[in-house]
């Protein structure tokens, strides 16, 4: 496809700082052929931040989450500022974890927009739930994440889409490679139409029981260019096990 690979660790609410080091340790060896980064949760960015440095931008930082306002009365909030200040290049905005704790899309369009005029890079998740693919309207649930989450967005340049189906999530039982491209191509043709070209550049992450004996089998599709990775982004050898599939 031309697009480089890119392999994201979503961390969620676990790790420590000693965890933490200890998986770097495991990391480390060969320079990884495509981009990595790790996004641990708030109070572990410092001390990864510091950590990563032994990597030389191999592995770069993200965060799982900011607010869309620039700054002030926001108890409990982070601002995409304070994600740059720690040299944060992603953040993963959307998740189904939080859209399922109640975020909405319009706040998930705020973020985007707040996210890039920042100079952060989004990681737009989206997908469809159990009983929506069998309603057969995986489709079309994505293609309305995508138009609200991108809405007012004109340039697409920096922009990241994680296609993460919530049946798939942490279950074990991740989507074939087939139905992942299947969903991935909708999203291609969605990107095409609202950002023309510039679409082919984006990287389109699949998320969702990824670990290093399924990477390469999605890896190989046309519209698969990376993957976000729960639980397998906790043990060093899953992590470089996906991350060498990409
Ligand atoms: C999906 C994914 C990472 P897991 O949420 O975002 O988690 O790989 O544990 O299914």
């Amino acid at each position: 496809s031309g697009r480089r690979g890119l392999v994201i660790g979503n961390w969620k609410m676990n790790m420590s700082i000693e965890e933490a080091a200890l998986l770097f340790e495991g990391m480390k060896g060969e320079a990884p052929a495509c981009d990595v980064a790790v996004c641990p949760p708030f109070p572990l960015l410092y001390p990864v931040k510091v950590m990563l440095a032994q990597f030389q931008d191999q592995i770069v930082l993200g965060a799982q989450n900011m607010h869309w306002a620039d700054q002030g009365a926001h108890t409990g909030e982070v601002s995409a500022s304070m994600l740059k200040e720690l040299d944060c290049r992603y953040v993963i905005l959307g998740h189904s974890e939080r859209r399922q704790a109640g975020e909405t899309d319009e706040e998930v369009n705020l973020k985007v927009k707040q996210a890039l005029s920042e100079g952060l890079q989004p990681v737009l998740c989206v997908g469809e739930t159990k009983e929506e693919r069998e309603q057969g309207r995986s489709g079309e649930v994505v293609i309305s994440q995508l138009h609200a989450g991108l809405d007012g967005v004109e340039n697409v340049n920096s922009v990241v889409v994680a296609y993460e189906p919530v049946w798939a999530i942490g279950t074990g039982l991740a989507a074939t490679p087939e139905q992942a491209q299947d969903v991935h191509r909708t999203i291609r043709q969605t990107l095409t139409n609202q950002f023309g070209d510039a679409a082919a550049r984006v990287p389109l992450l699949y998320g969702g029981s990824v670990k290093a004996d399924n990477a390469l089998s999605l890896a190989v599709m046309d519209d698969i260019d990376g993957a976000l990775v729960g639980g397998a982004s906790l043990i060093a050898v899953e992590f470089k096990g996906v991350i060498d599939g990409f």
